[in-house]
């Protein structure tokens, strides 16, 4: 079946016939068209600006984009595009154009606030989601949850990096505690400084490596990046003083960092809308999953009921009452969410119902057998 483009392709060229599929090359133009797989760093109106995935260090280019701000992606439907996306561009006229969107392996997306609207794509093709969490005052691990959900939800792999060893006593012991709501994620306790426990966080920044960092403000995010980089990737606290938070490097969301790895730094990226889902809070608590399963009805709701695993857990003190507590509030907060996206799918089917029912009254055509 051909795949139906969800919106027009834009008046100014006929759209390539390349048959799209997993790793389809569209048609290019001849002509100066710019060679290679790019990286978007930066997602404009009507434009973006990318750099060649085996040259990301060098300076941004312009390539437009369709009206809708959408590219094909392989599967054909259209999708507006992200910072991190990897594209296919074409020069018709005289600029370069976006013709394609690699599929991606990750997405973090942002819920939007509109009814009708959906979720906002904020980047693509992330590899690694660093939650970063002071040492000191003590860690909220609430939050460190929540943010482990978040970045389990977007495909890419978490890690967690507790920052200002260097102010506690015991950063070891602090570690375990947090690493303890963290099944299945490496837990790092770093202090920039004094340069120490950041071996294994620089072991990240391989070749090609796309990392966002979440936390909360006063985490130490930008002097950890900044420490990784080598050099002032990410405005710190005392630079965001003039109030506008801007790069000193340049207009990039999409920031090189030492080694080859990049970073993605916008401003909408630190937390803020972003939405749990049942899928991600399986993997983020798998502990409760895995003893939810043995609870006796398949329904539980481990509340009161009978032969309930998770409430026999916290009694014999191998789940903490607070981690259930969390888990609770997520779902909660994941079903809401769940809620409101059918409400919205129920809403657009409506109002495509009521358009075919107004077409129809206009033109009634031949009555049906
Ligand atoms: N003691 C100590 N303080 C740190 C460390 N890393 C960051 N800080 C301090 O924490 C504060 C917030 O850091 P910043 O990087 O701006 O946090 P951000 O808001 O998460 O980007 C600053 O005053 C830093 O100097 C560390 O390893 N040890
Ligand atoms: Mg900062
Ligand atoms: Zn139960």
């Amino acid at each position: 079946m051909q795949p139906v483009p969800s919106s027009p392709a834009p008046a100014a060229e006929p759209a390539p016939a390349a048959e799209p599929g997993p790793d389809a090359v569209p048609a290019v133009p001849s002509g100066a068209a710019p060679a290679g797989v790019h990286l978007v760093v930066r997602v404009d109106r009507g434009a973006v600006l990318v750099v060649p995935v085996d040259d990301v260090t060098s300076e941004p280019r312009r390539a437009v984009v369709d009206r809708d701000g959408a590219a094909p992606l392989p599967d054909g439907t259209r999708s507006p595009l992200a910072v991190g996306d990897r594209v296919d561009l074409a020069t018709t006229g005289h600029e370069p154009h976006v013709q394609a969107v690699h599929a991606r392996r990750s997405v973090l997306v942002r819920d939007s606030a509109g009814r009708t609207s959906h979720e906002q794509v904020l980047a693509a093709g992330v590899d690694v989601v660093l939650v970063v969490e002071h040492l000191d005052p003590d860690p909220d691990l609430g939050r460190v949850e929540r943010l482990l959900t978040l970045a389990w939800r977007s495909g890419a792999r978490p890690v967690v990096v507790l920052t200002k060893a260097d102010a506690v006593p015991d950063p070891a012991g602090m570690r375990q505690d947090v690493a303890a709501v963290a099944p299945g994620v490496d837990v790092h306790a770093v202090s920039v400084q004094e340069g120490t426990g950041l071996e294994p966080v620089r072991d990240l920044l391989a070749p090609g490596v796309v990392l966002v960092v979440v936390g909360p403000s006063g985490a130490g995010k930008s002097t950890l990046v900044n420490a990784l980089a080598g050099a002032p990737v990410m405005a710190t606290s005392q630079v965001r003083a003039d109030g506008r938070g801007r790069h000193t490097t340049t207009h990039r969301e999409l920031v090189p960092l030492a080694g080859g790895a990049m970073l993605v730094d916008t401003p909408g990226i630190r937390g803020v809308g972003l939405v749990a889902d049942a899928g991600a809070l399986d993997v983020a608590f798998s502990d409760v999953a895995g003893l939810a399963q043995r609870c006796r009805f398949a329904d539980c709701a481990h509340d009161a009921e009978p032969g309930c695993a998770v409430l026999a857990a916290v009694e014999a003190g191998d789940l903490p009452a607070r981690r259930l507590d969390s888990w609770r509030r997520l779902e909660r907060e994941a079903a809401h969410h769940a809620r409101r996206a059918d409400a919205r799918l129920a809403a657009l089917e409506h109002a495509r119902v009521r358009r075919v029912q107004r077409a129809r009254r206009r033109s009634p055509g031949p009555p049906r057998a």
